[in-house]
């Protein structure tokens, strides 16, 4: 049994990241209070508490659910696992991929499309919030199961990252990242819409989440320790970017700001990894196109499913829709904040060949 779980913020070396790979999970973990506080504990920015475990910051419910997963999940042929970073464009892709994976039984344009019932988070649930006793009930009327969540790839159980003896996989994953001053951007307005919400409802804080709201400074200062969901984001982010380098076929990386100014061209090269590549007729009847704005911001954040009501207890479908603008540090963080997360950036990925 190897643990990497003092493993320090801000020090992830191309060696730590060759050892978790190899990471044995502890199949033993019994997820108790217990457990918990035997962990490193942090303030985070969505949640009051983050804990420490393998090396990255989570709350208690995606901690249970990480647990759950590492002991339980097992893929099947065609499943797709989407991971992001919080706030790296989750809703998003979710959408698309549910748009792309069911367009035959599901029409884009079809005024029933479960996109048009129910939000991306219902239809895509996180593996966080799963239970092991819906991975499959969950997904009865469906042959592909599509699973979000925000682990770090050297968090996931071999079963999940490993190919089968004929190089074939049987889960793909599919990562998707965003620039780091948007998504923190984003990741603090959200952390207060949450505190409000909270408030409101006087919701009992089951989840483990904010209970009140967080300041631009304290939560930038949590940020770059790394304290925060699946934090350091930089650590998670290099770690499936390696992996999608190293087997383009298992992990496809992709960026938010891509999917922003070259929306038919993500879609295609997503088709293509999945699988399921876009047919001449489906071309000719303009699918792509179609998927593309079904999902689209305007459109998804109109949708009377996505502006009302909450998926999750006491925070709002509508806090996953705020404006998806690209660029919106630069506006919200002062230039000090923002040349320090470009050079906390630039020093993490040198020599990785990425850029964000
Ligand atoms: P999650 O990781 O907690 O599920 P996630 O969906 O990644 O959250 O974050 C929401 C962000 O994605 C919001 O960004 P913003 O705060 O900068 O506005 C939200 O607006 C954006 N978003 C949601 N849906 C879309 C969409 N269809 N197109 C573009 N951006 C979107």
């Amino acid at each position: 049994m190897h643990y990497i779980s003092h493993f320090f913020a801000f020090n992830v070396t191309q060696q730590s990241i060759m050892e978790a790979k190899t990471t044995e999970h502890d199949e033993t973990v019994v997820y108790s209070e217990e457990w918990l506080s035997s962990l490193p504990k942090a303030k985070g920015i969505t949640e009051d508490n983050t804990y420490q475990y393998q090396g990255f910051w989570f709350g208690t419910i995606s901690l249970q659910g990480l647990i759950d997963c590492q002991q339980h999940f097992r893929p099947r042929q065609n499943d797709v696992l989407l991971v992001t970073a919080p706030k790296s464009g989750t809703t998003w892709m979710k959408a698309i991929l549910y748009a792309l994976l069911h367009r035959q039984k599901y029409h884009p344009q079809d005024a029933h499309h479960p996109l048009r019932q129910k939000t991306p988070h219902q239809l895509v649930p996180f593996m966080e919030l799963t239970k092991p006793s819906e991975y499959d009930s969950l997904f009865l009327d469906s042959t592909s199961r599509i699973f979000g969540c925000h682990f770090p790839i050297r968090c996931l159980p071999k079963s999940i990252t490993e190919e089968d003896d004929d190089g074939s996989t049987n889960i793909k994953i599919v990562y998707l990242c965003r620039d780091i001053k948007d998504t923190f951007t984003s990741l603090f307005h959200f952390a207060n819409k949450i505190g409000d919400c909270l408030t409101r409802l006087h919701y009992e804080p089951a989840l483990g989440l904010r209970s009140s709201p967080v300041s631009l400074e304290e939560a930038f200062h949590l940020f770059c320790k790394g304290t925060n969901v699946a934090g350091p984001i930089w650590d998670q982010i290099l770690e499936y970017w390696k992996e999608s380098l190293e087997r383009p076929n298992k992990v496809l990386f992709m960026r938010y700001e891509e999917l922003k100014s070259e929306p038919h061209a993500q879609l295609r090269r997503l088709a293509r990894f999945l699988g399921r590549p876009f047919s001449p007729e489906e071309e000719l009847m303009e699918m792509v196109d179609q998927i593309t704005s079904l999902c689209s911001f305007g459109s998804m954040s109109k949708l009377q499913v996505n502006s009302t009501g909450h998926f999750l207890p006491g925070v709002s479908n509508s806090s996953y829709f705020r404006n998806g603008q690209v660029g919106e540090g630069n506006k919200w963080l002062t230039p000090e904040m923002a040349a320090k997360l470009d050079q906390i950036t630039q020093d993490k990925f040198r020599g990785s060949g990425l850029k964000l």
